[in-house]
């Protein structure tokens, strides 16, 4: 199984990540894993530190000539915006993890706390899963994401998009908005959240497709893949919720309405919808996993929340530090990059993680056995 580790602090000289249990004689291509942190870094509503950053991997180790060696993988990203204009946070701000962290680490300053807490650090988990990605295009596995909602501006009703030539428009919108209307008034919304020093949360939608049939299992109840997912969801800064398919709308309808009747078309098993995004009893279904999670406003507000002073425990107002006023097309590819993580973790579980190639002879013998109508 893949393992993977991330130290290093928002405003500090380098994020660090180290990689161990990845296969070996993958091809690993820097640039794939530049583009995919420019990704994460583009969107309207982020702060001006992302014209500061223009982040770029170093590969230390775990690679020989592009191609991985099964070595573990060590990666640094240098941080440019180091410089923070403000001492001591001792007005912690309300839905941030400075309170709780201070009193948990026993410190006189959230800075200590912020600067770990900070979505920072999801500069390298990106890194991570872009090699993650790579993996899963091997195996034709290929994870999208869009923004569905900000605020309160929607962008789609229907269930979800599976189009891959519009999935793909995504990168193209800066909210990565799919609805060039509902862009324009998420933008608006942005604009007065903004003006008025306040912050927008949203929910992104992703979708994995070309996942076989039998990822996860049903057998324990750590190995559900939904659940995996969801924990490395929810694990990214500032989501406080996830779905799969229909999601909570289940709640709505009847059964009948809701699960995905079974076919077979003299090859493969089918459905003509995907009301389960993808997974049944925490296996995936051969049918594309798809999920929306939700992501709360930035709790750093220019016009600030109510807190206590922790030095004089007097009523004050938050303090404010640089910060953005909407990150859900970021968190979309964070969320893309955690979940390939979960994705490629898997693949390895079912076909063996020591060479790609032996990964590929167990990938070919199964899914070949799935067509021969063995299964
Ligand atoms: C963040 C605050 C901002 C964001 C940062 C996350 O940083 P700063 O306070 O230095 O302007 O830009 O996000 C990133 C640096 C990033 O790479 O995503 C926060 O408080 O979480």
């Amino acid at each position: 199984m893949i393992r993977f580790l991330t130290a290093g602090e928002s405003h500090g000289e380098y994020l660090v990540g180290i990689i161990e249990g990845f296969p070996s004689n993958m091809y690993l291509d820097v640039n794939y894993i530049n583009n995919e942190l420019k990704r994460r870094q583009s969107g309207f509503g982020r702060s001006n530190r992302m014209s500061i950053e223009k982040d770029e991997a170093v590969i230390l180790s775990g690679v020989n000539n592009n191609f991985t060696t099964g070595n573990p993988i060590s990666i640094l990203i240098k941080n440019r915006g180091t410089n923070i204009d403000v001492d001591r946070i001792i007005r912690p701000r309300p839905g941030h993890g400075d309170l709780s962290g201070m009193l948990k680490y026993n410190h006189q300053d959230a800075k200590n706390v912020m600067e770990r807490a900070s979505a920072r650090e999801t500069a390298m988990r990106v890194a991570v899963g872009s090699i993650c990605k790579l993996l899963l295009n091997e195996f034709n596995i290929r994870i999208y994401s869009h923004v569905v909602q900000i605020g309160p501006i929607k962008s789609i009703d229907k269930n979800y998009v599976e189009d891959e030539e519009i999935l793909l428009q995504a990168d193209k919108s800066p909210l990565r908005v799919l609805n060039k209307e509902s862009e324009e008034l998420m933008i608006k919304e942005i604009e007065r959240a903004k003006d008025e020093g306040d912050t927008l949360g949203g929910v992104f939608e992703v979708i994995g497709k070309n996942i076989p049939v039998g990822l996860g299992s049903y057998a324990s109840w750590d190995r559900r893949i939904d659940g995996i997912i969801a924990g490395c969801i929810m694990s990214i800064p500032g989501i406080k919720g996830i779905e799969f398919g229909l999601g909570f709308d289940v709640a709505n309808r009847l059964g009948s309405q809701v699960h995905d009747e079974i076919y077979y078309d003299g090859k493969r098993y089918f459905r003509k919808t995907n009301n389960a995004g993808g997974i049944e009893a925490g296996v995936s279904n051969g049918e594309n996993i798809v999920f929306r999670a939700v992501m709360k406003p930035i709790p750093t507000l220019k016009k600030p929340l109510k807190t206590v002073n922790i030095t004089t425990k007097e009523e004050d107002l938050a303090q404010f530090v640089r910060s953005d006023v909407c990150a859900v097309p970021s968190a979309s590819i964070v969320a893309e990059n955690m979940f390939a993580y979960v994705l490629a973790n898997e693949m390895i579980a079912k076909f063996g993680g020591d060479s790609v190639e032996e990964m590929k002879t167990n990938y070919n013998n199964y899914t070949g056995s799935l067509n021969n109508n063995k299964r």
